[in-house]
């Protein structure tokens, strides 16, 4: 299959709905759907307060973290890592019951949140190298994605400020981009804050350049997975234990605490 074509304009991404059956649709023919408002008022302020507080104490502690598959040296873009054991504000995120119809539609019932982490792009901050989330999957890929991210915009998205670049249809190459392939034909998709970028994770995509003198851009990405593959991050010892304590039956399926034939204890699923 050649590289799809790069239209110019509003038309190049998928218009904003709330409609599950839509949303889906969009996953299917351009490998992403922007669900506007998904977070408002006070949720969206007290996540984006936890987001960038849990941020400044990673560096207060010497604990910064530069993004991962980029510029090693950059100093402006943060990552912020374990975000579910922040603030409980996260789990809103991470479990929310239209992220998880999501989640079913695309991968299926039971699934895992791989991750749950955060970028921050700042200043000067350079963008990083277009890829697909699933680069961890040998090939041949199957011919259905293995994970979906959902990214959160705690900030308006801009081209300036590093909204991330997209290149909608190339999960349809089934392939990760080899070389500069791509790079051309990704653009930025500008969303207001509190929306939701759902793409499944063959869709090739990089954080832009941020090229504003004082903004930063904070998006949480939610990584979910088929619950073959293991976790990036590793709930058993990362994860604050009043999160496990007080999560609904899905959310332990999501962590991996309630299981069916893989990470059983003594052939069962754990209490
Ligand atoms: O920060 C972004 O806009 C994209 C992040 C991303 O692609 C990643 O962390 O793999």
């Amino acid at each position: 299959m050649a590289m799809p074509p790069a239209p110019s304009g509003a038309a190049f991404f998928p218009s904003p709905t709330r409609d599950l059956a839509e949303g889906l649709a969009n996953l299917r023919t351009q490998g992403l759907t922007i669900f506007p408002g998904l977070l408002e008022g006070r949720s969206l302020q007290r996540a984006r307060d936890a987001l960038y507080r849990a941020a400044e104490d990673d560096a207060a502690r010497g604990r910064h973290q530069a993004f991962s598959l980029d510029y090693a040296q950059d100093r402006s873009n943060r990552r912020v890592w374990n975000v579910l054991s922040r603030d409980p504000i996260f789990e809103d995120l991470a479990f929310h019951p239209d992220a998880l119809a999501y989640v079913k539609g695309v991968l299926g019932w039971p699934a895992l949140l791989g991750n749950l982490s955060a970028n921050i792009t700042g200043p000067g901050g350079g963008e990083m190298v277009l890829h697909a989330d699933q680069i961890f999957v040998p090939e041949p890929w199957a011919p259905e994605p293995q994970g979906l991210n959902i990214a959160w915009c705690l900030d308006d998205f801009r081209e300036s400020n590093g909204a991330t670049r997209f290149v909608p249809g190339s999960h349809r190459l089934n392939r990760p981009p080899q070389g500069q392939e791509g790079v051309e034909e990704a653009r930025p998709l500008e969303a207001p804050a509190g929306s939701a970028v759902i793409f499944e994770s063959r869709v090739w995509h990089q954080t832009g350049n941020n090229r504003t003198a004082d903004e930063h851009r904070a998006g949480v990405f939610a990584w979910y997975t088929k619950p073959i593959y293991r976790p990036q991050e590793n709930w058993f010892l990362s994860l604050r234990p009043e999160v496990r304590d007080f999560a609904s039956e899905e959310a332990l399926v999501l962590l991996g605490y309630r299981t069916e034939g893989l990470g059983l204890v003594h052939g069962r699923s754990p209490a």
